[in-house]
């Protein structure tokens, strides 16, 4: 078997920490499983992929460009792993994107016919964008919400760890009535519930190859994506004459990025911070919006003396803007806790 399925979902709804634990799984319970992590940063490293990989992962990224247009590099990294005996690639897309059905799936079919088996199309999501979407209060972001999910042949509603029996039940009902062509299953990642259905719907499902209207490059899709910055820096920092709080380090610079994101009315759909030190003790932060509690996703064992440091930060702001931000909030706290850091790569991207 050689199946490949494409994992879409706005920013923060858990297609990383999905694509981790399924893939664990799938490698446990049926065959040799792998996942790729996708962004946009030209020449980085992506913490998503250092992260699986860091964490015992079998993943790798494509950079530079999104798997919607390079699908010769994809093919070949998929061939590479079906060659190792991988028998189920999954593969993220960045967390603002659509129209990776018609780009990949139809993409891949056309340039290399009966190479590849596609899985249903995946689009993950969470309950917080199930309520935004039932709401109407998806703002400037509902057109993505919204299109990522007329896409899925198989809507994954993930962090139900979050929700009670019943509310869980009247999200996966109203996904089902608004997508009625997806099928539609619960999960949490974090706690590695319903990864067997997972598992078999990707198994046993096919995609569909439905080619649905999504408007791709009309008004709303340029008013949405016009708003979506990215940011990627990669520095390497050291503690003068002592050793420091790797957790209270991340913990701080993503409370001040938070705070000054909040105060410029803008959003953050996901910061992402991860470091490690030489002997491979690592730790994650993750900041999710200026609203929620910033999440502590791996925690360092040990007081640190040396870290490199991978940040990806995707705003609904401009990119000058989340750029200053995330700097200064790099300078403040590292100098805080009296680091020398050298950077060695930092890009700005604007979507519009
Ligand atoms: N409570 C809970 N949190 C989760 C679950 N899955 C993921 N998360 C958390 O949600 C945050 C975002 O998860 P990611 O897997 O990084 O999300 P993503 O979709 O890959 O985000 P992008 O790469 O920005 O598009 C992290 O802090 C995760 O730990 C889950 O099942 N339950
Ligand atoms: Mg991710």
């Amino acid at each position: 078997m050689k199946k490949f399925a494409v994992f879409s979902g706005f920013l923060g709804s858990g297609k990383t920490t999905t694509m981790m634990a399924l893939t664990r799984y799938y490698s446990a319970h049926y065959a040799k499983a792998a996942m790729i992590s996708n962004d946009l940063g030209h020449g980085v490293s992506l913490a998503d992929n250092r992260f699986a990989q860091l964490s015992g992962c079998k993943a790798s990224e494509i950079t530079d460009d999104c798997i919607c247009y390079v699908n010769e590099q994809l093919a070949e990294r998929l061939n590479a792993y079906y060659d190792e005996g991988c028998e189920l690639v999954v593969s993220d897309i960045p967390g603002f994107g659509v129209g990776a059905l018609e780009h990949v799936y139809h993409g891949l079919t056309e340039k290399f016919p009966g190479q590849f088996e596609l899985a249903p199309f995946t689009v993950l999501v969470e309950p917080r964008t199930v309520e935004l979407l039932r709401s109407g209060q998806g703002g400037d972001q509902e057109y993505l919400y919204d299109t990522q999910l007329v896409e899925a042949d198989l809507i994954v509603l993930n962090k139900c760890d979050l929700l009670s029996e019943q509310q869980r039940d009247a999200d996966l009902a109203w996904l089902l009535e608004r997508y009625p062509l997806a099928q539609v299953i619960a999960i949490s990642a974090l706690k590695g519930e319903g990864l067997d259905l997972l598992s078999q719907a990707l198994r046993s499902g096919q995609a569909s190859m439905r080619r649905p209207e999504i408007g791709y490059g009309g008004e709303a899709f340029c008013h949405a994506m016009g708003k979506i910055s990215e940011f990627y820096l990669q520095y390497h920092a050291v503690v003068c004459c002592n050793t420091f709080d790797g957790n209270a380090y991340l913990m701080d610079m993503a409370r001040q990025v938070q705070e000054e994101i909040h105060a410029a009315a803008c959003l953050i759909p996901h910061l992402k911070l991860l470091a490690w030190e030489p002997e491979g003790d690592f730790g994650k932060v993750d900041l999710i919006g200026t609203d929620r509690p910033i999440e502590e996703t791996h925690r360092f064992e040990r007081p640190c003396t040396e870290l490199a440091v991978i940040l990806n930060a995707s705003a609904a702001c401009p990119v000058d803007k989340l750029e200053e931000i995330v700097v200064a909030a790099v300078e403040d706290v590292s100098r805080r806790y009296q680091l020398e850091w050298m950077v060695f790569k930092q890009e700005g991207l604007a979507m519009g």
